[in-house]
């Protein structure tokens, strides 16, 4: 259900200012720390950021995904990092229970998720199950009244933080939809062991690692929706929110990028004049900036749909593919609209630059994007 306007317009405000308040003055210390500080979760959960699209009746804001995406424009103007401890929370870490969840299910952990006393997280990559994803080799197997997970997964984003996962497993052997189920694994269980932190190109702050099943052995109940076949189909349908959620994300990020452009060509000074006076600078920042709008609304079209139930998957992913790959030229013209200061680690844009990189590659790559697309509209046509 849609909050009411006024009721919305305090919370974009809220998290406007807490973004730049907040966050913006803390980017350095999480990049030096490699960690989100816990004074800064806690004030995250007290503003609801964790529960933005549970229920109101499991403890969330239950916000449309209109709203949520016009959200996390906002959260996008600061480090990715911050989004991420709470992101997956509303995103890849409850939506599988969310969709296809038992109301057993729901009541146990998505209360737990909204409030962030719970991180999820979403458990599908493997080492050979990237964009391949039916591919993974994770088994379940039957055990009486329980099921006995094997099997590594890869890059999990928020595991070693995480109190849930969300784990495909296959519960058959043949290559199909069907074959494979979704677990809901609690941190702590005998058996799970986490890899190592990954050490990544960007994005500190935001953790990843393997997380290993050996002979992990996980009470019936455990199976999502309780019913084994649909974990193949739910991931799925994460992840056509979840890539409204990342594109929203990039739009947020291509924000910052442009202010910061505009910032500086303002106040540099080349040829005896700003370099915002040349037409050459103009042309880049107008062209981020026009980017950037399309994304906007691209997103906003594409969350309008979802909200009235119409299939999203295209949208989704055309709003993906082009809000990654448009974040990925506005940090490009950002660090050369700052020239030789741009290279450097001290400027704000050097950081971005490393950090959006990763838009293109996770939740689907560009070229899963563009598969997906195709085939919807050969789908569609046929
Ligand atoms: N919603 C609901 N169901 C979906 C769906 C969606 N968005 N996409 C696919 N399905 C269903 C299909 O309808 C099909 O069902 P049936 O077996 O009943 O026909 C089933 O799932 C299998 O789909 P498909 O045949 O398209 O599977 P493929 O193996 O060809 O792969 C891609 C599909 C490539 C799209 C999928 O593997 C993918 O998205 N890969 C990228 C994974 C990814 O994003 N990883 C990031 C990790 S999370 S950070």
């Amino acid at each position: 259900m849609a909050l009411d306007t006024d009721t919305f317009n305090l919370l974009l405000e809220t998290v406007r200012r807490f973004v730049l308040e907040r966050l913006i003055p803390r980017e350095v210390e999480v990049v030096e720390t490699n960690a989100i500080p816990d004074d800064v979760v806690r004030e995250m959960r007290d503003l609801g950021l964790f529960g933005l699209s549970i229920s109101e009746q499991h403890g969330g804001l239950g916000l449309t995904m209109e709203e949520e995406v016009r959200v996390v424009f906002e959260l996008g103007r600061t480090s990715p990092a911050f989004r991420s401890v709470a992101g997956t929370n509303i995103g890849i870490g409850s939506q599988s229970i969310v969709i296809a969840g038992t109301p057993d299910q729901k009541a146990k952990y998505l209360p737990a998720l909204a409030s962030g006393e719970l991180i999820g997280s979403f458990a599908l990559t493997e080492p050979d199950a990237g964009s391949d994803a039916m591919a993974l080799r994770t088994t379940a197997r039957k055990d009486g009244d329980h099921y006995i997970l094997n099997g590594t997964k890869r890059y999990i984003t928020n595991a070693p933080i995480a109190g849930l996962f969300s784990v495909m497993a296959r519960t058959a052997p043949e290559r199909k939809a069907n074959s494979i189920s979704c677990f809901l694994v609690e941190a702590g269980t005998p058996g799970i062991k986490l890899g190592l932190p990954d050490k990544k190109m960007g994005q500190r702050g935001a953790l990843t690692c393997d997380v290993i099943f050996e002979d992990c052995r996980v009470p019936a109940a455990a199976l999502l929706g309780n019913e084994e076949g649909n974990g193949f189909r739910t991931a799925m349908q994460v992840l056509d929110k979840g890539r409204l959620h990342i594109a929203a994300l990039c739009v947020g990020i291509a924000d910052r990028l442009i202010e910061e452009s505009v910032v500086y060509a303002k106040d540099r000074k080349q040829f005896g004049q700003p370099i915002a006076e040349f037409q050459l600078i103009q042309a880049m920042l107008a062209d981020s900036e026009a980017d950037t709008y399309a994304a906007r609304c691209m997103i906003l079209d594409a969350a309008a749909r979802r909200d009235r139930r119409e299939n999203t998957t295209r949208q989704a992913a055309c709003a993906k593919m082009f809000a990654s790959e448009m974040v990925g030229r506005v940090a490009d013209r950002a660090v050369q609209i700052f020239g030789g200061a741009g290279y450097m680690a001290e400027y704000p844009v050097e950081r971005f630059y490393r950090d959006v990189r990763l838009f293109r590659i996770f939740e689907g790559t560009t070229q899963i994007q563009q598969l997906v697309i195709a085939r919807e509209l050969l789908k569609a046509a046929s």
